[in-house]
């Protein structure tokens, strides 16, 4: 009698062949299962770049897994299917399966859903731990029961070390330095020019998939008139090679600088490839690294680029695993101001904002300094709700997973976890945009102005946000020196730009 095959599901964004579930899994054992439901395209209005994305991607990956010899599975979105449950008792009707097995998911809300699945189904289910991070769950919690306080830069240490990325044989960074941030300042001063980017053109397969996704989520932001993103790990690849080719060198200087000019400056652009497996972590950091070692790039650029993936991305990702789920229920500010109606057609008169969210709602794509400095500290300063803020930021990105969105968002943008991540808020004014970058120049607001017409408006509400914490704000000492400046400040004038704040939040909001 031939013994039955496993059942084994991947997930739209676990693409990988280091997807554990594939690890020791071969045709001979195991059918694979994709499928795309309307239940994780739906349970936030996804960009429509994600949605082509992932559906293109599953696809490819589909059709490569079935030229190594698998039998795939394979439900198309219009087959009407509305949950991954759904699909995976559609197959156990269809074919006798010894076990249904899957890489544990990236977010809360599914892993529970399917640690729940074993009391509908009369096969076994097993998850099995994701091993595509480079700091396990387990790793994460040792690290982070050892510590005060959770902040990256130790983390991130330990992480060089164990990973022997940058480092001297002695034991030292490289450099003498762990970090070269101080050296990755620098703001737009139109002196350079931004190379463009390396855009695939969509295939056979993508076209369809275009075709379904403004057929079926037509409500859904994002604009496919281009669909620039790869869909495979093969061109994922040359999308980092181009990156670490041209780009790389600069990466550092303009990390943290806005401009006109360009929606993308020199950032990497590689996250969507790496949440959805499509690059491996190690791989990439070793990959730059390889480039500074080459002389291609400065150590404050590879350095920097490092810490995103090797530091913040595993950090983040362990936050969300140590702390959910009560993670999600923080709230320090008190933030509950609905979400203006122009978070989703970028109707707004603050340049700035308007260019960071146009760019966001069309191309499912902002970089680190408009996500963090533009929007994310809009929404802090003006008290907007955590929840409406985190569900926008999850929709909104082409790269965004609940593991990176929710500490990314609510806890180092919104500062609303209660001092895990930051021991303080990211909060800043106008002055702070118009020395990164050129927006400011093209704005009808004037940075320099607090009240008034022409006040930027992110200036009163900046001292709003100051005034109306003020209690709290105060027992921290590395808000100390903006506080006492505030206390300091005649009561006429704080009443006046308190009062301006108001109008505005009225007005704006
Ligand atoms: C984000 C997403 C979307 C839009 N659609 C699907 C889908 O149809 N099928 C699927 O397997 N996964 C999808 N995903 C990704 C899941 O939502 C993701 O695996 C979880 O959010 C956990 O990270």
């Amino acid at each position: 009698m031939t013994k039955s095959k496993r059942l084994t599901l991947i997930l739209a964004d676990q693409l990988s062949w280091q997807n554990p579930a594939l690890a020791n899994a071969s045709p001979e054992t195991d059918e694979l299962l994709l499928a795309e439901v309307k239940a994780e395209a739906t349970y936030v209005r996804h960009n429509k770049h994600k949605i082509v994305f992932l559906f293109s991607a599953m696809r490819h990956f589909a059709e490569a897994a079935s030229e190594r010899g698998f039998t795939v599975h394979y439900c198309q979105y219009d087959m009407g299917i509305t949950s991954l449950l759904e699909a995976v008792k559609r197959s156990l009707a269809r074919t006798e399966y010894s076990a249904v097995r899957v890489c544990e998911p990236g977010e809360w809300r599914l892993r529970e859903e399917i640690a729940a699945w074993q009391t509908q189904l009369d096969v076994p289910v097993s998850m099995l731990e994701d091993t595509r991070f480079l700091a396990s769950h387990a790793d994460f919690a040792v690290w982070a029961d050892s510590q005060k306080t959770l902040r990256m830069e130790y983390f991130y240490r330990g992480m060089r070390k164990r990973y022997a990325l940058l480092m001297e044989d002695s034991g030292k960074p490289v450099g003498d330095r762990w970090n070269f941030d101080a050296d990755n300042r620098s703001g737009w001063r139109n002196k350079d020019t931004v190379p463009p980017r390396l855009h695939d053109i969509p295939d056979t397969i993508t076209s369809d998939v275009i075709e379904l996704v403004n057929t079926y989520f037509s409500n859904h932001p994002g604009d496919l008139s281009h669909f620039p993103y790869a869909v495979t790990a093969k061109r994922a690849s040359a999308h980092l090679a181009h990156f670490i080719e041209v780009f790389l060198p600069q990466f550092g200087q303009y990390q943290d600088a806005l401009a006109e000019e360009s929606t993308t400056l020199f950032h990497g652009l590689i996250g969507l490839y790496l949440n959805a497996g499509l690059l491996d972590p190690l791989d990439v950091c070793q990959q730059a690294e390889a480039a500074y070692k080459a002389g291609h790039a400065s150590l404050a650029a590879t350095e920097g680029f490092i810490r995103q993936i090797l530091g913040w991305r595993e950090y983040v990702r362990g936050i969300y695993w140590y702390h959910m789920p009560l993670y999600a229920s923080n709230n320090t500010w008190q933030a509950n101001r609905p979400l203006p109606a122009w978070f989703w057609t970028a109707q707004t008169d603050m340049r700035c904002l308007h260019k960071s969210l146009e760019q966001s709602l069309n191309d499912g794509y902002a970089h680190h300094i408009q996500r963090l400095m533009v929007i994310g500290n809009f929404a802090l300063i003006a008290g907007l709700s955590v929840d409406e803020v985190c569900a926008w930021f999850l929709a909104v990105y082409v790269d965004a997973y609940e593991w990176v969105e929710l500490p990314n968002t609510l806890g180092m943008a919104l500062n609303a976890d209660d001092g895990i991540m930051a021991s303080k808020p990211y909060a800043a004014s106008g002055k702070y945009i118009a020395k990164q970058g050129n927006h400011c120049q093209k704005c009808r607001f004037d940075p320099k102005l607090t009240t008034g017409e022409r006040a930027c408006p992110y200036n009163s509400l900046y001292w709003h946000f100051i005034d109306r914490n003020l209690e709290r704000l105060s027992k921290n000492p590395r808000m100390g020196l903006i506080t006492g400046q505030w206390k300091k400040r005649d009561s006429a004038e704080r009443d006046s730009i308190v009062s301006w704040a108001e109008q505005v939040l009225a007005s704006q909001l």
